[in-house]
C-alpha cells in the first residue's frame, strides 16, 4: 500500500525534527515514507523522489530543512499536492530557513509551520488528509483532546500542590468542562453562506485588501467561501458565533495584521486546517512570526506576508487531494501566470 504522506529531509542532520513528525504519525497510525534529498546538493534526486511519489499517490509532502531551505519550494515545483515546510534551527535561530520557506512567490505556496515543529507538520498533514477521510479527522479530534487534557492535568499536578502563604486559588471552581466546547449563538452569527467550503475571517477592515486577493483566486478555482471581518479580542462573542455557524467549512483562513489573535483563536475552535495570512500594518510591521510560531498541537499553515493569493492556491491544493478537476484548474492558473 502506498503511504499518503512523504517526509523529505534536506540532510541526515535534520533527523531529530523528522522524529517529532514520525512520533505523531505513528500515534495516529498513518503510514508515511521518509527520504533524504537536498535541494542544493542533489536537485535531481528531489525531482526524482517527488515525481515518483506523486505518481504513486502520495497526498501530502513535508519538507524539513535548515539554512537557505529551498527544499519545500523545490518539492512544490514538481507536484500539485500540498507541501508543508518545516524550518530547522541550524543558524540564526532558524530565521534563515523560515524566511526561505514561508516567502514563496505566487502560485507556489508552502504551508509553513514553526521552526523545528515537525510535530505540527504531521498534525497539519493529517488535517489535510482528514478532509476526505473521516477516520483520520476523528483521530485529530482525539489528539487535540489529549493536548487539552495536559493543560487541565498540569493545573492539578503542578499548580494545586504549590504551598505558599499568598497563593489563593480555591475561589476558582472549574466545572467539568467539555474541552474546547464553547457557547455560541450560531443563528445570529452574520454568516451569509453556512454551507461554503471555506470560512475567511479578517481581523479588521484594513486587511480586506489582502482578503480580496484571496477571494479573487478562490472564485477562479470555483471554491465557495464565506467572509467576515471580526476581531476575536474586540468582539469575542461575534467571533465565536461566526466560527460555530461555519462548522461545516472544510478550511478556515485567518487574514490579520494584528498579532496572531485571529489564527490563534481559530485553531482553538476547529479541528479543520487553519491557513494564516499575516498582513503588514500601517507602520510596516508584519505578523508572520506570531502567526507561524504556534505551540505543538495547534498548527497554522502560514503563507507569505500579504500573500492572499497563495492562501487561495494552498486551499485549492488541499481540496485537490482526490479531486482531479481542482488539480486541472490549478494547472490552468499556473499556466496563466507563466504566460503573462
Ligand atoms: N540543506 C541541505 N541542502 C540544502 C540545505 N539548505 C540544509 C539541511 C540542514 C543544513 O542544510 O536541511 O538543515 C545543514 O546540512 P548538513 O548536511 O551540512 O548538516
Amino acid at each position: 500500500m502506498t503511504p499518503k504522506i512523504m517526509i523529505i529531509l534536506g540532510s541526515g542532520t535534520d533527523i531529530s525534527i523528522a522524529n517529532k513528525a514520525m512520533d505523531i504519525l505513528d500515534k495516529l497510525e498513518i503510514p508515511y515514507s521518509l527520504k533524504i534529498a537536498s535541494a542544493h546538493r542533489t536537485p535531481n534526486l528531489v525531482r526524482e523522489i517527488v515525481t515518483q511519489a506523486t505518481d504513486a499517490g502520495i497526498e501530502v509532502f513535508i519538507g524539513i530543512a535548515g539554512l537557505a531551505a529551498h527544499l519545500p519550494g523545490s518539492i512544490a515545483a514538481y507536484t500539485p499536492r500540498p507541501v508543508i515546510g518545516v524550518p530547522v534551527d541550524v543558524k540564526t535561530g532558524g530565521m534563515d530557513a523560515l524566511q526561505s520557506i514561508v516567502q514563496m512567490p505566487y502560485p507556489s505556496p508552502i504551508a509553513t509551520v514553526g521552526i523545528d515543529r515537525g510535530d505540527n507538520a504531521a498534525i497539519l498533514a493529517a488535517q489535510f488528509i482528514g478532509l476526505h477521510d473521516e477516520e483520520v479527522h476523528q483521530k485529530i479530534i482525539k489528539l487535540r483532546k489529549e493536548y487539552a487534557k495536559k493543560v487541565i492535568e498540569s493545573n492539578e499536578n503542578l499548580i494545586q500542590p504549590i504551598n505558599r502563604p499568598f497563593i489563593k486559588n480555591d475561589f476558582i471552581r472549574i466545572r467539568d468542562l467539555e474541552i474546547n466546547k464553547f457557547q455560541a449563538d450560531a443563528e445570529n452569527s452574520g454568516c451569509k453562506n453556512k454551507d461554503a467550503e471555506v470560512a475567511i475571517i479578517v481581523g479588521r477592515q484594513n486587511d480586506v485588501v489582502t482578503a480580496k486577493k484571496l477571494t479573487k483566486i478562490l472564485d477562479r478555482l470555483k471554491i465557495t467561501y464565506d467572509m467576515k471581518v471580526v476581531c476575536p479580542i474586540r468582539s469575542n462573542k461575534k467571533f465565536h458565533d461566526y466560527i460555530k455557524s461555519m462548522k461545516n467549512a472544510k478550511i478556515f483562513i485567518g487574514v490579520s495584521s494584528n498579532s496572531s489573535q485571529v489564527t490563534g483563536g481559530l485553531v482553538g475552535l476547529t479541528a479543520r486546517p487553519v491557513i494564516g495570512v499575516p498582513c503588514t500594518n500601517e507602520n510596516g510591521d508584519d505578523y508572520m512570526l506570531t502567526t507561524v510560531s504556534m505551540p505543538p498541537g495547534v498548527p497554522v499553515a502560514t503563507v507569505g506576508i500579504n500573500n492572499g493569493k497563495n492562501a487561495a492556491v494552498l486551499t485549492g491544493e488541499i481540496i485537490g487531494i482526490g479531486n482531479s478537476e481542482m488539480v486541472d484548474l490549478l494547472d490552468k492558473l499556473k499556466d496563466k501566470k507563466i504566460n503573462l
